[in-house]
């Protein structure tokens, strides 16, 4: 059984759709950011960083959505949403995973919350303004790879991880799904009744919340 701690439409998207995948039984703790819950003592001895998610697995927790999202795929190899480590297809996978969460997971970082890295109101409306062209850029490039997934044909967690980063630009000037490439693999990924039911769970539409 696993435990995940989560926020509507935060970065537990993707490991609570991976988690719905693979049909593994599994339990969702809310972490209440309108109360503050993720700074509490108590969260904070799960997680130090007061970001959500966290895994809780054999009373251990993991954190950082995509070492969680690769954890969850290695456990179950049946629900086939990598390739098999050791191939090269694989070797692919791990580096989209990898620029997914530290380059435009970041960059994205800076347009939502510009108020953790700048002090100043004109420095956070330059940061998020640079954010919003940098993120042009990679939205570009990855346009031009999804053909209709990251891995060609080949569906994988690696798809899940860039819709849910997708959905995360769903308020600037030029959304990803404004890219014809993206909107079809974003089309084509929430389409699954995994994604379906991870969204119905957490309350959320493409562009806002259900409730709250
Ligand atoms: N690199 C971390 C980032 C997690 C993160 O930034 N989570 C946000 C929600 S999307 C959060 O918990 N924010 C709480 C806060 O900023 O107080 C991961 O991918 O797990």
């Amino acid at each position: 059984m696993y435990t995940l701690y989560w926020s509507p439409g935060g970065a537990n998207m993707a490991p609570h759709a991976v988690l719905e995948e693979t049909g593994a039984p599994h339990e969702l703790r809310l972490v209440d950011f309108a109360k503050d819950e993720q700074r509490g003592t108590q969260y904070r001895r799960l997680n130090p960083n007061a970001r959500v998610p966290t895994l809780i697995h054999d009373g251990k927790p993991i954190w950082e959505s995509a070492a969680i999202l690769l954890y969850l795929c290695e456990r179950h190899p049946d629900a086939g949403l990598m390739p098999p480590v050791g191939t090269s297809e694989h070797g692919v996978f791990l580096q989209w995973i990898v620029y997914l969460t530290n380059t435009v997971q970041e960059e994205l970082m800076h347009w939502w919350h510009a108020d953790y890295y700048m002090d100043s109101e004109a420095g956070r409306d330059e940061l998020k303004r640079v954010a919003e062209r940098r993120l042009a850029e990679m939205l570009t490039r990855l346009d031009g790879v999804v053909a209709p997934y990251l891995l060609g044909e080949r569906f994988s967690a690696a798809d899940i991880y860039l819709v849910m980063l997708c959905r995360w630009t769903r308020a600037m000037a030029k959304p990803a799904v404004d890219w014809p490439n993206l909107r079809r693999c974003v089309d084509l990924v929430t389409a699954r009744p995994a994604w379906q039911r991870m969204m119905q769970v957490e309350g959320i539409t493409w562009t806002g919340r259900t409730a709250g």
